[in-house]
């Protein structure tokens, strides 16, 4: 299904309370399925190198204790886990019908997409990203499984004034944040969300105009997906780079 809606941040409210992640994806139950996982952590999921290491279950149970009352200053904030495509979540959470010119990409570079562009953000308390773009101009859609954030969005052309949105996601929201659009998040409680980034026909000039500023970037993204010249061709970036 493609959906219509306008260029504007749109906060759907229980837009994913029909996920099966929403009743399966507790702790313990992720805990147990990436225990394996090593995670790098960050103290602003927006802005700061990874600062440390950290299994993936001993992180579970910092998210957890920092939600206890009295406990304050859990402020790591695993960055880059990025199991979208994993075999292990297939089911579990649903594209959500925005237009995505991604998908249309041949299904070996869609799967290298979900690794590249989507995230589990698992956050203690107070984790947080500060004001940020996203990448290479792309949109965003996030929807929180559990917990709430609180999300500041900004119009590009007056960043400088009034945030445009003020909101609290709560479980089952879904959140539809345009290219180029500033936002801030807070994780007011320990909370778990999945977020993913795309493009609609309208906007490739602005992923593409992106992808060309940041070219190194754009292909480092894409070489380690090892479909670079395929990614390329298909957005028209290697016709724009070959002018360059
Ligand atoms: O939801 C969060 O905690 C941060 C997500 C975010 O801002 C992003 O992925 O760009």
């Amino acid at each position: 299904m493609s959906e219509t809606f306008t260029d504007a941040p749109v906060c759907r409210r229980g837009g994913a309370t029909h996920w099966p992640a929403m009743t399966r994806w507790s702790l313990p139950y992720l805990s147990r399925l990436f225990q394996e996982e090593q995670l790098l952590l960050t103290t602003d999921l927006a802005a700061s190198a990874p600062v440390r290491k950290m299994a993936f279950p001993e992180y579970c149970s910092y998210v957890a204790r920092s939600g206890v009352a009295g406990q304050r200053g859990h402020s790591f904030y695993a960055t880059y886990f990025q199991p979208l495509a994993s075999e292990k979540l297939a089911g579990d959470w649903q594209l959500p019908g925005y237009e995505n010119l991604f998908l249309d990409l041949p299904s070996e570079v869609v799967t290298q997409y979900l690794r590249r562009f989507g995230w589990l953000l698992l956050s203690p308390r107070d984790g947080k990203a500060s004001r940020h773009t996203d990448l290479f101009a792309t949109y965003a859609w996030l929807a929180v499984i559990w917990g709430r954030k609180h999300i500041l969005v900004w119009s590009p052309q007056d960043a400088d004034s009034a945030p445009l949105m003020e909101c609290w996601l709560e479980a089952g929201d879904l959140l539809y944040i345009p290219p180029l659009y500033p936002h801030q998040i807070v994780n007011v409680e320990p909370t778990l969300s999945v977020t993913l980034n795309g493009i609609r026909r309208h906007q490739v000039p602005q992923l593409r105009a992106a992808a060309v500023a940041d070219y190194a970037g754009w292909r480092r993204h894409w070489q380690l997906a090892g479909q670079q010249s395929l990614v390329d061709s298909h957005f028209g970036i290697a016709a724009e780079t070959e002018l360059h």
